[in-house]
This record gives C-alpha cells, sequence and structure tokens, in this order.
C-alpha cells in the first residue's frame, strides 16, 4: 500500500509502517488469529469517518451531522445480522474482550456466576482467568476437556458444575481450542439450570460466516459475542450478536453505549460494514472451506510424522501442537526457530501443562491468512513438513528460510489485499 503523505511528512514512522509490510509479505503468517484485510477495507478504516464523533446508536445520536453516519452503522448491523441469522447486532464493541465485557454487564449483577472454558484447555482470558479484573466482579467456574487425546468436552462435569454452581451464563467458545463444540449440550445444560447461554465465535466467525463450521444460532444459543478481525476477515473490531431477545438486546446496547464506551470509531464500524459484505459473497464461501481443508492438510502431515496434537488433530483453522513432548524442546524455543526461518506463530499452554506459560509446551498455528494468500493444501503440506524439519533440527532456520521465501514470493498478497 502507498503512504506518500507519511513517508514525506514522518519517515520514521513511515519507515516502522513499511517495515511491517514487508514482513508481512515475506513471511509467512500463521498466527490463526491474523489475517490480510482487503484494500476495501483498509480505505474504510483510513476515511474521514474518524474525525465523527457518533455516542448512540442510528437514528439516536448525542451530536449533530450524524446523516452518514447513520447509514455506515445501519448497513453494518443489516449485514451482520443476515451473515449470522440474528435478530439484533451491536457493531460498536471495539474489540473482543470490549465485546465480553459488555456482554457481562449486560446479563450480570456484581457476584453472579459464569460457566466457561479453562484458558489451558482452550478458553480465554476473559472467560475467567484470575489475571483479569472481571474475576473481582463475577464468580467464574471452569469446565474443559474429558480427553486431552480427542478433544472430547467433559459435558457430565459441565451438567454436574452448572447444576451445582447455578451459572447466570454458560459460555462457549475458546482461543486455542481445535475441535466443533456440542453446541446442543450447552443449550441443554443452560436451559436445565436457567442459564443464558453465549458463544464466543471470535475465532471461527469466518467459519461460521462462510458456512465451514456450524452456526451456534441454529441450535438455540441466546447471544454470540465475536472479533472481526481472524477468520471473518475484517477490522480489528468487536460484536456482539442476539438471536432473538429484543430485552436482550436493548442490555447489550445499554451496556456498550453508555455503560462501557463512548463515541463509536465510526471508520472501524464501515470496514466491519465492508468485510461484512464481502464475508457474504458466495467466494467467501470458498475461502472458509479451503481454511479447513489446509489445516486438514497440515494434520495429516503432522499425523505421519507421529506428531502430538491436542485434540488428535483440527476441525477448524488452528492446530495446538505438543512441541515437548514431540520435539524435546519448549514453545519458546519452537517459536523462536520458526520465527527465524520466517514462519510466525505463538507459543501456547497445553492442557495439563508441566511448563509455564513463558515458556509453554505448546504452539498455536493455523490456516487463515495463508488461505488469503491462495494457499492450497499441497503448500500447506510442504509448510507442515517444513515445520517438522525445522524443530527437529533436521533443517537450520536460514535454510528453511530461502524455501519459506520462495513459498511467499510464489505466492504473493493478493493486489486487493495489499
Ligand atoms: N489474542 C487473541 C488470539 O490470538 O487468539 C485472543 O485474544
Amino acid at each position: 500500500m502507498e503512504f506518500p503523505f507519511l513517508e514525506k511528512e514522518d519517515p520514521e514512522l513511515f519507515a516502522a509502517i513499511a517495515g511491517e509490510e514487508k514482513r508481512q509479505a515475506e513471511g509467512l503468517e500463521l498466527i490463526p488469529s491474523e489475517n490480510y484485510v482487503s484494500r476495501a477495507v483498509k480505505e474504510a478504516m483510513a476515511s474521514s469517518l474518524t474525525n465523527k464523533y457518533s455516542e448512540g446508536y442510528p437514528g439516536k445520536r448525542y451530536y449533530g451531522g450524524q446523516e452518514f453516519t447513520d447509514q455506515v452503522e445501519t448497513l453494518a448491523i443489516l449485514r451482520a445480522k443476515k451473515l449470522f441469522g440474528a435478530a439484533y447486532a451491536n457493531v460498536q464493541p471495539l474489540g473482543g474482550a470490549n465485546a465480553n465485557i459488555a456482554m457481562y454487564m449486560a446479563l450480570l449483577s456484581p457476584g453472579d456466576t459464569v460457566l466457561g472454558m479453562d484458558l489451558s484447555h482452550g478458553g480465554h482470558l476473559t472467560h475467567g482467568h484470575p489475571v483479569t479484573y472481571l474475576t473481582k466482579i463475577f464468580n467464574f467456574v471452569r469446565y474443559g476437556m474429558k480427553n486431552i487425546e480427542t478433544g472430547e468436552i467433559d459435558y457430565d462435569d459441565m451438567r454436574r458444575a452448572a447444576k451445582e454452581a447455578r451459572p447466570k451464563i454458560i459460555l462457549a467458545g475458546f482461543s486455542a481450542y481445535p475441535r466443533e463444540l456440542d453446541y446442543g449440550a450447552f443449550v441443554d445444560i443452560a436451559r436445565e439450570v436457567g442459564a443464558i447461554s453465549v458463544m464466543d465465535i471470535a475465532h471461527i466467525a469466518g467459519l461460521i460466516a462462510g458456512k465451514a463450521a456450524k452456526n451456534p444460532f441454529d441450535f438455540g444459543f441466546d447471544l454470540m459475542t465475536t472479533t472481526t478481525h481472524k477468520t471473518l476477515r475484517g477490522p480489528r473490531g468487536g460484536m456482539i450478536l442476539t438471536r432473538e431477545s429484543e430485552e436482550i438486546a436493548k442490555r447489550v446496547d445499554k451496556a456498550v453505549f453508555p455503560g462501557l464506551q463512548g463515541g463509536p470509531h465510526m471508520h472501524q464500524i464501515a470496514a466491519k460494514a465492508v468485510a461484512f459484505g464481502e464475508a457474504l459473497h458466495p467466494s467467501f464461501v470458498r475461502y472458509a472451506k479451503q481454511i479447513v481443508a489446509n489445516t486438514k492438510a497440515m494434520e495429516r502431515v503432522f499425523k505421519e510424522e507421529g506428531v502430538r496434537m491436542i485434540a488428535g488433530g483440527s476441525d477448524n483453522h488452528l492446530i495446538l501442537l505438543d512441541a515437548w513432548t514431540s520435539f524435546g524442546i519448549g514453545g519458546a524455543e519452537a517459536e523462536s526457530l520458526l520465527d527465524r526461518a520466517g514462519i510466525t506463530l505463538n507459543k501456547n499452554m497445553i492442557a495439563n501443562d508441566t511448563r509455564k506459560p513463558i515458556d509453554p509446551s505448546g504452539i498455536r498455528f493455523g490456516t487463515p491468512a495463508l488461505t488469503t494468500r491462495g494457499f492450497r493444501e499441497a503448500e500447506s503440506a510442504q509448510i507442515a513438513h517444513l515445520m517438522c524439519e525445522v524443530l527437529a533440527k533436521k533443517k537450520d532456520a536460514t535454510t528453511a528460510k530461502e524455501e519459506v521465501k520462495t513459498l511467499a514470493l510464489a505466492h504473493p498478497i493478493p493486489e486487493s489485499f495489499a
């Protein structure tokens, strides 16, 4: 992307951005929560909408001059509802954590209980990890996997915990779990104990939108929270979707504004609208299905190589690999070795990890960004082989980097995404 004014007016800052543009173009991006957004999304983000204050919602604002911002936000809401089959959408949350916090504020009183997935089993910090301030306000009870080798969730234990703790929210969703959840079981348990069922779809929103994963709303979930910038391939931001309850949707709107946020970032909301429009296009179904096909191609290689994957493999866009058991190196060293080879991913705790978060046993990676670049099964398998060679120290990082560069150059970021 060209930045003619920035280059002239602030060369120091321009150099940093140019460096990052080059890094993204020449390396292979395997962090499963990252992607390349389209030029159209970037143009909306860079628009004059960033100049505008628009506290409130379409038709009910606290400042004048909202003729066009109302059009922008209404478009984003309409497209979000269509994409996920929701009756209501709030597109103002600034990110996924903000969306989850607003969801808690909307549905809970201080001291209420949430039943959510353990972080080390794939959950998220905002699902109740003790390092967050959320745990000073609400009570979090956790569930996890029954079988780490298959990824099966312990639904019996979840039911028992729900009956004992009587949570107000049963929260599904994850940031490092590679299997489909049994949504029917979540909804059944929530209804048995009178809880509201919420699914945090941040990681798989694009797979749901592209029909490569099931839609929790089809199973009766009450609410979904999400980011818009991962598999959904939109700008950095969040969103809250309500399946049918107007009363819940009104509580969500009040929690987002004025409860937690001030003026919405209308340039980001415009970019969300653009991304939702792209995700409604039939080509997005092909994209989402290719993400999963590419993960499966990597999974096959790791299985052949006898590498231990948490949950035994993947049904979605990400793989969690046990580097410690498979290669005798910690996650930090694995991340660093691959980084030097031009393959970017992140170290990650695994269930029942014996190591520390700063140097855990696992690495987490996935295929959304590679798929945007046009990688298919053969190249995905080639990357998995290369990763095994580097992690087993059969190939040094410098040699691997040449191979990575050749792969990256053969699959440049498409012009409409560069
Ligand atoms: N940081 C996000 C991820 O990488 O999954 C979740 O917050």
